[in-house]
């Protein structure tokens, strides 16, 4: 009951039904699916794998390794931007959409991963970015070319002030959100690079283009959308200044527009209300309360959305400070006190942070082990899992040494602006080593060959990392005790287990500064999740309550000991899952 207490102090939004919280919120049923049940594995085209040897990824190069993502147990591949685009942000600004990536391969090629994917049982979510177009899009040329145009309000065109722009609003990947174009000398609004103009949402033509192009994918059997920076797409059309304050953060106010509901309402009537798929939406910026709005089944609005909460602890910008196990406690339990009208999605990294054996764990002397920490961590939360490509081979951070090794338009556009703020080369370079998203879009390491078997070229679109004769699927695959069999190993625990998927959250150590040790608990079973995340051993004492466990698994070899999980010695970074019938709640 002392549990129970605790837990209702942290969130009114709770997910177990007791006397005390009789609410609807509290005790209606959860509603069992098929994306709260399944893994996601995030993939980068540009990086996966190369088939034709011009050191970019592509289609082809997925298909070849379809067998390696049904080998791991993966359920749903997220596939980041496929569609034809001119490549400022990686794909990310898209010529047209209903055209593939032409160093991707064609549309032929998309059928037959598809087909590939389907045939394994696995389903392909494709990433929708509406909020901005690239301004090579044939919509923009037609916008850009004069104010009578029809395509004009396809885009958010303002005249300047005072001889600049129409206010202060920046862009995320450096100066003004405003640039000036075409020959009536007003300027269009692009919340990131000059080349990815946003699109007029207040247009019903927009909203109908974007509608169709949706239809388009799922119509060839697309399973759903990840949504790119979805929250930004309603505007605050009166466009006020911003004060220091929220200079500091502006996607606060970006996420904010009064429309934005009613847009994504009107999306999932037209489309999405029309096919079993699902959808995550990128919560960029956006407050608990809206996330919560966006993603309450009664809306029917998005099923997920990824909070950037956990793999952005301790970052301020491209500063990343140090954190304590502490707050990331924290912020799993919060995520898991929602009620049973919402669902989490979990994550430690994808292709806009760092790796998350570098950030979390020790990329070092303890690589193997952490990288396997890590895995039960986040299969065994509550929540849908998404893996991103190589993290199941324990891939580490890149060692940047100069500017000239990172590709990110972030990078490239930030840097003139926070040189100037008076912050030195060093330590700007020391930050990115830490924090820069480039660290994700290294090819990925599938063997000791040369530019790591990704690709038969002699070079790779950015740099392979130098460890990878060490670090490569290859050895994952053949080495029964690697970090790709310990995914797999979890997965497949995980795949159909009610219990560790719909089970209860409970942290039974929040002040434990080292080890994180948590429950689930469902209707058959509960398990006991127990992490030492540092480089110290431990000893740890669940209590008696566990003392008939039975160890599930563990990343180390077995030392002696006595058995059962009521009193532990732990290595460092030492991860074991424990399974009890016997409830402690
Ligand atoms: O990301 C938005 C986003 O949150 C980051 O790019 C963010 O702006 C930046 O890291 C702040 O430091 C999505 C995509 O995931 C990203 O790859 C794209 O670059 C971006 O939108 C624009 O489409």
């Amino acid at each position: 009951m002392k549990h129970c207490y605790l837990l209702l102090s942290i969130s009114l939004l709770m997910a177990n039904c007791t006397e005390k919280n009789t609410t609807e919120e509290a005790c209606n049923p959860i509603n069992k699916t098929w994306w709260k049940e399944q893994a996601v594995y995030q993939i980068y085209p540009r990086s996966f794998k190369d088939s034709d040897g011009d050191g970019i990824g592509d289609l082809q190069g997925i298909i070849s390794k379809l067998d390696y993502l049904d080998t791991l147990g993966i359920d749903i591949v997220w596939l980041s931007p496929h569609f034809d685009s001119p490549n400022a942000d990686n794909g990310y600004d898209i010529r047209d959409y209903r055209k593939v990536m032409k160093e991707f391969g064609t549309m032929e090629d998309f059928g037959q991963m598809l087909n590939g994917l389907h045939e394994r049982g696995i389903k392909l979510i494709i990433d929708l970015v509406v909020n901005h177009t690239s301004d090579e899009h044939e919509w923009f040329q037609q916008s850009m070319s004069s104010k009578d145009n029809p395509y004009r309000d396809y885009y958010i065109w303002r005249p300047g002030k005072n001889g600049g722009p129409p206010n202060n609003w920046p862009s995320f990947f450096g100066g003004s959100a405003w640039e000036k174009a075409g020959p009536d000398g007003e300027y269009y609004l692009h919340y990131f690079a000059k080349k990815q103009p946003d699109l007029n949402w207040e247009n019903p033509k927009v909203r109908a283009e974007v509608y169709g192009l949706m239809k388009f994918w799922l119509d060839k059997g697309a399973d759903g959308f990840r949504m790119d920076v979805i929250p930004l797409i309603s505007k605050h059309l009166d466009f006020p200044d911003m004060d220091a304050e929220m200079l500091k953060h502006p996607e606060q106010l970006y996420a904010s527009g009064p429309r934005l509901h009613e847009f994504i309402q009107e999306m999932n009537a037209e489309v999405l209300s029309k096919y079993d798929v699902m959808t995550v939406g990128e919560a960029f910026g956006v407050s608990p309360e809206l996330t919560q709005r966006l993603t309450d089944e009664r809306r029917n609005e998005i099923n997920l959305v990824f909070l950037f909460d956990v793999a952005r602890i301790g970052r301020e910008g491209w500063l990343q400070h140090d954190w304590a196990l502490k707050e990331l406690k924290g912020l799993f339990t919060m995520q898991s006190a929602l009620d049973n009208f919402h669902w989490p999605a979990v994550f430690l990294n994808n292709h806009d942070n760092p790796r998350s054996v570098s950030k979390f764990g020790n990329d070092a002397e303890y690589r193997v082990p952490s990288a396997k920490l890590l895995a039960m961590l986040i299969l065994t939360q509550r929540g849908t899992p998404f893996l991103y490509q190589g993290e199941e081979i324990g891939m580490t951070n890149y060692p940047f040494h100069s500017f000239d090794e990172f590709d990110d338009v972030e990078i490239r556009g930030n840097y003139a602006q926070i040189l100037a703020s008076g912050v030195s080369e060093e330590a700007y370079l020391r930050e990115l080593n830490k924090s820069s998203r480039d660290h994700a879009r290294t090819p990925m390491q599938w063997s000791d060959d040369n530019q790591a078997g990704f690709t038969s070229g002699d070079k790779s679109w950015l740099a392979v990392n130098p460890n990878y004769r060490e670090v490569n699927a290859k050895n994952e695959l053949a080495g029964p005790n690697s970090i790709f069999h310990f995914y797999r190993q979890l997965l497949e625990i995980r795949k159909g287990n009610e219990d560790l998927i719909y089970g209860d959250y409970f942290d039974i150590a929040p002040d434990n500064p080292q080890v994180f040790a948590y429950t689930r608990t469902g209707t058959k079973a509960t398990y006991l999740v127990i992490l030492n995340m540092s480089d110290n051993r431990t000893t740890f004492e669940p209590g008696p309550a566990y003392e008939n466990y039975e160890l599930v698994l563990s990343n180390l070899e077995a030392e002696s000991g006595k058995p059962g999980a009521a009193s532990l010695e732990l290595r460092p970074w030492e991860a074991r899952l424990y399974r009890g019938n016997n409830s402690v709640r």
